[in-house]
């Protein structure tokens, strides 16, 4: 790799660009939007539900599930981001698909993972040891450094969303990647998970020795239930006078994001209500779990429907009209932004948040 090299009419600084290429330097002076006004690096794009639910029966067909790939995932792939296979600046956002009596094989990475499951059943994870179903509207964790593979026990494929944290890990050049064993035995569909009946016992309970210091820094809750988040929401809509509402997914030792690097929320946005707009730094990916819409994201609005996923890059500002009853899986960065103290509302008039 060479230095990229600027060019001049007058021949004596030509020459100096040149030599300042040469010693692997480059002239602050020229390079243009190093620092822009404000977060401005991403764009606003959707993929639809239903070219992904038929590009993914194709790659069923198509492609087996091999060491080396490990997973059959399609990467949503941002036009605004040049070539990477990423949502948004920093959040890798994908679809999976496996299909009945297939095991994709176990492996563990630096980079976090959740699995938010659009339709189907059958498919369960294993999550160091610990075998965790996946049903629709489930949120299911596969933390930084945790064994994972999954296996389809069901009668029928199913597609689920990925949301990883890898462009960011891999922008500090933190990943690490570890294949494990193959495993060619089918294991039968678990009960509920050790996990759940550990830290999902009860509402705001938690087992006495399993208290907030442990040395992670992830929700050992690996599960989170749709028939909890719906019932949740219910109750706080019926609280905001039937407006809309969300919920964001806890530690339930210590009330902190699910993970260090992604937060995740579910909102439920009413027939003919709307999200009062918002505007944050740090991007987040939108997946639609039931109902009909149309976001706003900066100047652009799209109409979506169940399965389709909206990436919203950092600082636009985001608003959600419902046509019907509406459920959003919402995953962002927000944890990061907080942390290292870059969601200030000073800067641009970023709403606190
Ligand atoms: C991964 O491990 C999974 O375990 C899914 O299901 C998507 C994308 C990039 C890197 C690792 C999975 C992934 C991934």
């Amino acid at each position: 790799m060479t230095t990229k090299r600027f060019f001049a009419k007058d021949s004596d600084l030509d020459l100096l660009y040149a030599d300042v290429a040469e010693h692997d330097l480059q002239p602050l002076w020229l390079l243009e939007n190093l620092m822009p006004n404000e977060p401005s690096l991403s764009g606003p794009h959707a993929w639809r539900a239903k070219e992904l639910r038929a590009l993914m029966e194709r790659a069923g067909e198509l492609v087996t599930i091999d060491r080396g790939g490990d997973r059959r995932v399609l990467g949503l792939a941002n036009p605004h981001l040049g070539d990477a296979p990423y949502a948004t600046t920093t959040l890798w956002g994908a679809v999976q698909y496996l299909r009945p009596g297939e095991i994709a094989p176990a492996h563990r990475h630096s980079p976090g993972a959740l699995r938010f499951v659009i339709e189907g059943s059958g498919v369960w994870t294993q999550v160091d040891g610990d075998a965790v179903s996946m049903g629709p509207g489930d949120l299911v964790l596969t933390p930084p450094w945790t064994w994972h593979e999954h296996h389809n026990s069901g009668e029928s494929p199913m597609i689920w969303f990925d949301g990883l944290d890898l462009p960011l890990v891999r922008s500090l050049d933190a990943v690490f990647f570890e294949r494990g064993p193959d495993i060619d035995v089918e294991r039968n569909t678990p009960g509920r998970s050790d996990s759940e009946a550990t830290f999902a016992a009860g509402p705001g309970l938690v087992p006495v020795e399993e208290g907030p210091g442990a040395a992670r820094n992830y929700s050992p809750l690996f599960a989170y239930r749709r028939e909890q988040t719906d019932a949740a929401l219910t109750a706080l809509v019926a609280r905001a006078g039937g407006g809309p509402a969300a919920l964001r997914f806890v530690d339930p030792t210590s009330g902190k994001d699910v993970m260090a690097t992604m937060r995740c929320e579910m909102h439920r946005i009413p027939a003919h209500t709307e999200t009062v707009p918002t505007r944050v730094v740090g991007s987040s990916i939108l997946v639609v779990y039931e109902g009909a819409g149309t976001a706003v994201v900066g100047e652009e609005s799209f109409t979506l429907e169940p399965g389709d996923i909206l990436s919203v890059p950092s600082f636009a500002r985001w608003s959600f009209l419902a046509a019907a009853d509406t459920d959003l899986f919402r995953v962002s960065d927000a944890p990061v932004l907080e942390a290292l103290g870059l969601d200030q509302p000073r800067w641009g008039g970023a709403a606190p948040r």
